[in-house]
């Protein structure tokens, strides 16, 4: 998280997760919703591109929001490249990220290669993820069959020791996961789990710094008690 001497302070979050997991597609679903309904973000300028003539992405994506009620605060957005090669790429994209988003491809047969998509990430992050870095969880794709459920997930994130606690008593840091679909004329969850994240990564902020950033999450993070 940057703040620049003119008052603007710039957000780090960054879309994670296996190749063909839906990074780039969540990003260019975001920009539509937020285009046409900038209820509390709006886009700023288009989403840049660094990809393969597949689609896939070659280094990364990125796309700059502006909160509609607090204009000093943007929210820089990133994709990573998934493909396994990459993982260099993934580490300097990595840096200086303040909220993550792990996209996973739910579909059950990949459950082992989105595992080890997280435990990669958390190695980069040093024990940071959920102390220091809130973590949101799409479980990308349920518009196919045969995917994985929230209950699934919740076992590896324990297994991960990211997850603090009984399902039922969840501590306020565990990571807060959203089943969603990428695809337009489907969509699930998708601006919903960017404005947790962002609200999220406001209130670590905050509980570091004790002040109010964004007008539009202040009420939402007061609900949370996260004070
Ligand atoms: N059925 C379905 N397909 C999806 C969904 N999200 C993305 N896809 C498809 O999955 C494929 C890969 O999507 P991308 O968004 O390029 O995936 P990525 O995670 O950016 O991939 P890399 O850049 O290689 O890491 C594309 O054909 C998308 O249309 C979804 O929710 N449901
Ligand atoms: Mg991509």
């Amino acid at each position: 998280m940057v703040t620049i001497k003119s008052g603007k302070t710039y957000i780090k979050i960054l879309y994670w997760g296996m190749y063909a997991s839906g990074k780039t597609t969540i990003l260019d679903t975001l920009y539509t919703l937020t285009k046409k309904n900038g209820k509390y973000i709006t886009p700023v300028g288009e989403i840049t591109k660094i990809e393969r003539a597949s689609g896939s992405t070659l280094y990364f994506d990125r796309g700059l929001f502006q909160s509609t009620s607090s204009r000093e605060i943007f929210y820089m957005t990133y994709t990573v490249s998934g493909q396994r090669s990459f993982s260099a790429l993934r580490k300097k994209v990595f840096e200086g990220s303040d909220g993550i988003i792990f996209v996973v491809d739910s579909q059950s047969h990949l459950l082992d290669e989105n595992i080890e998509f997280l435990k990669e990430l958390k190695s980069l992050s040093k024990n940071k993820l959920i102390h220091e870095i809130p973590l949101i969880i799409m479980l990308n794709k349920q518009d196919l069959e045969n995917t994985i459920k929230t209950a699934d997930f919740i076992n590896i994130l324990k297994q991960e020791k990211l997850w603090i606690g009984s399902e039922d008593d969840p501590y306020v840091l565990n990571p807060k996961i959203y089943e969603t679909c990428a695809l337009i004329n489907k969509e699930k969850n998708i601006y919903q789990s960017f404005y947790e994240c962002a609200k999220r990564t406001l209130s670590y902020k905050i509980r570091k710094e004790n002040k109010f950033l964004d007008k539009n999450l202040e009420f939402d993070i007061k609900l949370d008690k996260l004070l």
